[in-house]
């Protein structure tokens, strides 16, 4: 893997996107992370290509990073592309792994070095940066299971304002089934990220999306369209439509078309309605974890100072013990003894000032190990 290669692309792409003197979202404000998440052939790449254009057309300052490894051609110029750095068939070869095996550890590699992305895309503009788009793989569990898809997504929502976009095929998703399986998907990553989301219904142009939102809106109508259905999924698919009444409540949908352009405008203005929620919801949340965390560390070191303290209490009167000792020897042997209760109190002294070095060192231990098993332990 290239060290240098997230800044080389940069270089080599910085500005295609970046033509704008329009500065709505203000000089000083972050730009909005979209992670584009979708199933296999859902249109999350056509899409993001719709969106530059749209964004070049509106003169809005955006940053396109790819973060699929095995896309073997991308219709966009990507700003920061996953495979400049990681050749994932390489990744393959190496590790003797299979296809998914060898995306997923190229995912794993890139987010070793994904703080550089962060800086680059947090370096200081003019124009600021206003969006970013992040295209993800199609085998969507390798970005929503993975560690490299946990780090980039906290990695991004601790920096920026960022926003899940979760894509639908629109057309493959008039069966009410399909529709409950790709709902529970968008739920499970609702889930696990936390983060605001916005449900974009992609190739309207195909089919239309007011069927499904109908079906969100009014459990009655789902039902309806299983009417004929009686088999155990249905059944559980009723139930389910049940459960996620309040999932659809809140929920952003937009209609697009990353073929017709069609539904851009809602589309950047239902972003910046999840960027308030992400203001009002998400990052109270972050601050709140942030506060626990140092509390923990806080309480773990003053426990590890009081348990200094008593063993330097517990030398102290040892000191004192050897002390006495040595007085009574003096009076007993002479100057002999008194050298060697000179020795001996010398021998406690210098123990002493180890154990004050050492309390330097301690405590340098416990800010990295148990510092971060008690996180782990706290996420848990
Ligand atoms: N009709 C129509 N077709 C679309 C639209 N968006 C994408 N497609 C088509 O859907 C297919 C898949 O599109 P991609 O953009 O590659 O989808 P993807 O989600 O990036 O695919 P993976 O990265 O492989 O998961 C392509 O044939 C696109 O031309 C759309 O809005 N309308
Ligand atoms: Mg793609």
């Amino acid at each position: 893997m290239d060290a240098a290669a997230p800044m080389e692309a940069e270089q080599r792409t910085a500005g295609q996107a970046s033509t704008s003197s329009s500065t709505a979202a203000g000089p000083s404000a972050k730009p909005i992370v979209v992670l584009v998440i979708g199933m296999a052939g859902s249109g999350k790449t056509t899409l993001i290509q719709r969106v530059n254009s749209h964004m070049h057309q509106q003169k809005l300052n955006g940053y396109i990073i790819n973060l699929d490894p095995a896309v073997s051609h991308l219709p966009y110029g990507a700003n920061i592309d996953i495979r400049d750095t990681v050749n994932y068939k390489n990744v393959m070869k190496q590790y003797g792994l299979g296809p998914n095996g060898g995306i997923l550890t190229a995912c794993n590699l890139f987010a070793t070095r994904f703080d550089q992305v962060i800086q680059l895309v947090e370096k200081p503009r003019d124009p600021p940066l206003q969006y970013v788009f992040a295209d993800t793989p199609g085998q969507i569990e390798i970005f929503t299971w993975s560690a490299s898809g946990q780090l980039v997504t906290d990695l991004f929502a601790s920096s920026m304002p960022t926003v899940v976009m979760y894509v639908i095929d629109t057309p493959r998703c008039t069966a009410p089934q399909t529709f409950m399986s790709n709902m529970l998907q968008a739920v499970s990553i609702l889930y696990k990220t936390k983060l605001p989301m916005l449900l974009a219904f992609n190739k309207v142009d195909v089919s239309r999306h007011e069927f499904a939102l109908e079906w969100m809106a009014d459990f009655e109508a789902y039902s309806a369209a299983l009417e004929a259905d009686a088999s155990y999924a249905a059944t559980l698919s009723r139930s389910l439509s049940l459960v996620l009444e309040e999932f659809y409540d809140g929920m952003r949908c937009v209609g697009l078309s990353a073929l017709t352009g069609e539904g851009m405008d809602e589309l950047f203005k239902a972003l910046g309605e999840c960027v308030q929620e992400y203001q009002q919801f998400y990052v109270p949340e972050l601050q709140a974890k942030q506060q626990r965390k140092e509390a923990l560390e806080q309480k773990r070191r003053e426990k590890e100072m009081a348990k200094l303290r008593a063993d330097m209490a517990g030398k102290a009167s040892l000191q004192e013990g050897g002390n006495a000792a040595g007085a009574a020897a003096a009076g007993v042997a002479g100057a002999a003894g008194r050298a060697a209760a000179g020795v001996q109190q010398e021998q406690l002294q210098q123990g002493l000032q180890e154990d004050e070095d050492a309390e330097e060192s301690v405590d340098l231990n416990l800010s990295d190990d148990s510092i971060g098993s008690d996180t782990y332990e706290q996420e848990q």
